[in-house]
């Protein structure tokens, strides 16, 4: 049996029943709802044709779910048609499905019709959904009888204990409630292995991996999961020996065949995390072939002047501002990973591969200087258009090629500046607060942690958000917000800061 078998989860599942029945309505521009009345009174309540409720579970749930259907009036003479609806947002609720048109697949949109034919009926819904709301639509009964609803239920699922994580106390209520809604997030995402969204897509992600192991480890401590998560990647490559960016559990463990620069190099800082989370070398030993390789896939990208070459496909994730251009953080991206690597090499004395790491981090050291750093700006500069991103500054701090001193200048410069290409994602923000945690700017980090995830907390997220843009809530990199993720496991790291980074002056 292959070893990642050996390490499959156990799920805990609970029960979770609504608690209340919402009314929604537009507060200004966006959605937003009331309580209307408790949930237990719904079961007293007659549905006809075209008559809805929409009940509010009260928090994020991942499960499965179960309602009785009973007949009220004559014999049912016809079937009872409904539409079930759930959202992690209530927008997914609010707006009407057949309006999307994006660019995912509307098969994502949690939506089911059903015909009952017979009646009273027991309804277990086969799908596994995430949500905190869901509405019930009748279609149709018939002019002879109406229907009423009894005993929902959601059969809640995940591979993490939440009792296991101990409850953050401090001074500050709005960290509190942060650090909650951050390690909710990641107890949605921990199933079989570390889903990127409970919604969507539902798969193993390198890039949302590597930030969910770095949490976990400060919370859930579950390190055979990412163990499993490592062997999973590990075994399933590409063709030569690429790490896919993303891979499927089901029906049986496969790669997908996307390819991206920087998540395959993210497989290298997810060895080097686990091994200064556990110091269990033998994973790392086992392993470092094919983190190694990805150094020699990515080494391919690199042109005369020691500069990573620009491309104008989905060659590489960092943030979904459509208008990043990414040439800058994959360079800074493979330097960050290609240190981290070095370290492993050391570890592990592995001398020639060492001496190749050195001389590449010279070289894309030298390309970096020489080529995107815009002295009179005091920005790197990405792509032909010579663009000047937050994402590029922030990727270039981790890459360490300048001192402490100098980085803290040019977070600050960042800061002061404001350059309009901005970070969109809480996987990006990640990693700038990692960069002012880097650069000694704890105090800017805490700032921010509070501002942008805390403004995620202050709209009523119950969990954290794949994409929050403060200066625009309804961008979605897919056409419409409703297929957004709602729940999305890149963006849980605040309890990692929190935690890590700030136990000292916080209690537990
Ligand atoms: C999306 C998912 C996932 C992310 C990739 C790059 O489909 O949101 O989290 O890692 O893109």
């Amino acid at each position: 049996m292959y070893k990642r078998q050996l390490l499959k989860p156990k799920l805990l599942y609970n029960e979770v029943k609504p608690v209340s029945v919402v009314q929604i309505y537009k507060d200004g521009k966006d959605w937003s709802f009331y309580k209307l009345k408790e949930a237990k009174v719904l079961k007293d309540q007659v549905f006809a044709k075209e008559d809805s409720v929409c009940l509010d579970f009260g928090t994020h749930c991942v499960g499965y779910v179960r309602l009785n259907i009973i007949p009220v009036g004559s014999p049912p003479d016809a079937p009872a048609y409904i539409r079930l609806k759930f959202g992690e947002h209530i927008c997914e609720i609010a707006e009407n499905s057949a309006d999307y048109n994006g660019l995912l697949s509307s098969s994502w949109i949690q939506e089911e019709y059903i015909h009952i034919d017979v009646l009273p009926a027991v309804i277990e819904l086969p799908r596994r959904y995430a949500f905190r709301f869901m509405e019930i639509y009748v279609k149709d009964t018939s002019s002879k009888y109406k229907i009423r609803f009894e005993n929902i239920v959601c059969k809640t699922v995940s591979s993490a204990n939440v009792e296991n994580v101990p409850h953050l106390n401090c001074s500050d209520s709005m960290l509190d409630a942060i650090d909650h809604v951050s390690v909710k997030t990641m107890c949605q995402c921990m199933q079989d292995v570390f889903e990127d969204g409970p919604k969507r897509d539902r798969r193993l992600w390198i890039g949302d991996l590597r930030l969910q192991a770095l949490t976990n480890y400060e919370t859930f401590k579950n390190y055979d999961l990412v163990k499993r998560c490592l062997y999973l990647f590990a075994g399933l490559r590409q063709n030569d020996g690429r790490v896919g960016a993303c891979l499927f559990t089901e029906p049986k463990p496969h790669v997908d065949d996307t390819w991206l620069f920087d998540y395959s190099l993210l497989f290298i800082s997810c060895l080097y995390d686990y091994y200064f989370a556990t110091k269990y070398l033998s994973l790392v030993c086992e392993l470092w072939d094919t983190a190694y390789r990805q150094i020699e896939i990515a080494q391919r990208f690199i042109d005369e002047n020691g500069v990573v070459k620009d491309r104008n496909d989905w060659w590489c994730s960092v943030d979904w501002n459509e208008s990043l251009n990414k040439q800058a953080s994959a360079h800074a991206i493979f330097i960050y990973t290609l240190k981290q690597a070095k370290y492993i090499a050391e570890l592990l004395n592995d001398n020639s591969r060492l001496n190749t790491i050195e001389m590449l981090i010279r070289t894309l050291e030298y390309g970096a200087l020489k080529v995107l750093w815009d002295e009179e700006k005091g920005f790197f500069i990405s792509g032909e258009e010579r663009q000047i991103s937050w994402a590029s500054q922030v990727w270039f701090v981790l890459a360490g090629v300048f001192d402490k001193e100098k980085n803290a200048r040019l977070l600050r410069h960042l800061i002061d500046m404001q350059p309009n290409v901005k970070m969109i994602t809480p996987y990006m923000y990640h990693y700038f607060v990692e960069a002012l945690l880097d650069s000694e700017m704890s105090e800017e980090a805490m700032n921010y942690i509070k501002s942008y995830w805390g403004g995620m907390v202050a709209d009523g997220a119950d969990c954290f958000y794949e994409l929050y843009n403060p200066d625009n809530k309804y961008e979605s990199p897919y056409g419409s917000r409703i297929i957004n993720s709602y729940c999305h496991a890149w963006s849980g790291t605040p309890a990692y800061f929190i935690r890590k980074y700030f136990a000292s002056k916080v209690d537990f």
